[in-house]
């Protein structure tokens, strides 16, 4: 299987509720490895831009004013089948259908504030990375 990049963003629910750490762990102790981390809020503008593919979305409103709402944490994470993995950790969209165990299951309250997103295909993911950093603020191996 082939080592795959994936962009997480901890959403800002994840955020206020204080729960990076715990979030982080979980990821972590799933094997995927951090490459590059920041903490920012996003602006509206921003918000618009990273989740422009969902514009005719009647919840695309809603969607950028909680992005935008607070601060949020960007995390670029690496590990073989990422992607589909990542997707697997943190569960459905909605956290009701969430499987038992996953992320958004255990910690998110809504559809709307569902605590954390990922990449949804290998390109999407080097695209998403990007948006938050530059090639030289991602590292390039496990720390030894
Ligand atoms: P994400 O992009 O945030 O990782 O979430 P996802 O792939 O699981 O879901 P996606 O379809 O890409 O939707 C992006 C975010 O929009 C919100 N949403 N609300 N009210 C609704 O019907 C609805 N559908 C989607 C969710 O917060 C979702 O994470
Ligand atoms: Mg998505």
């Amino acid at each position: 299987m082939a080592t795959e990049r994936t962009l997480a963003i901890l959403k800002p629910d994840c955020v206020r509720k204080e729960l990076i750490g715990t979030v982080l762990a979980r990821i972590q102790d799933a094997g995927f490895a951090v490459r590059a981390l920041k903490m920012i809020t996003l602006s509206k503008r921003e918000a618009e831009g990273f989740y422009a593919v969902h514009e005719d979305k009647p919840f695309f409103d809603e969607l950028t004013d909680f992005m935008s709402s607070g601060p949020c944490v960007p995390v670029v994470l690496e590990k073989e089948n990422a992607i589909a993995d990542f997707r697997t950790l943190i569960g459905a969209t909605n956290p009701d259908e969430a499987d038992e165990g996953t992320i958004r299951a255990d910690f998110a309250d809504s559809i709307s504030t569902n605590i954390v997103h990922g990449s949804d295909s290998v390109g999407n993911g080097q695209k998403e990375a990007s948006y938050f950093f530059a090639e030289h603020e991602i590292v390039a191996n496990r720390a030894a």
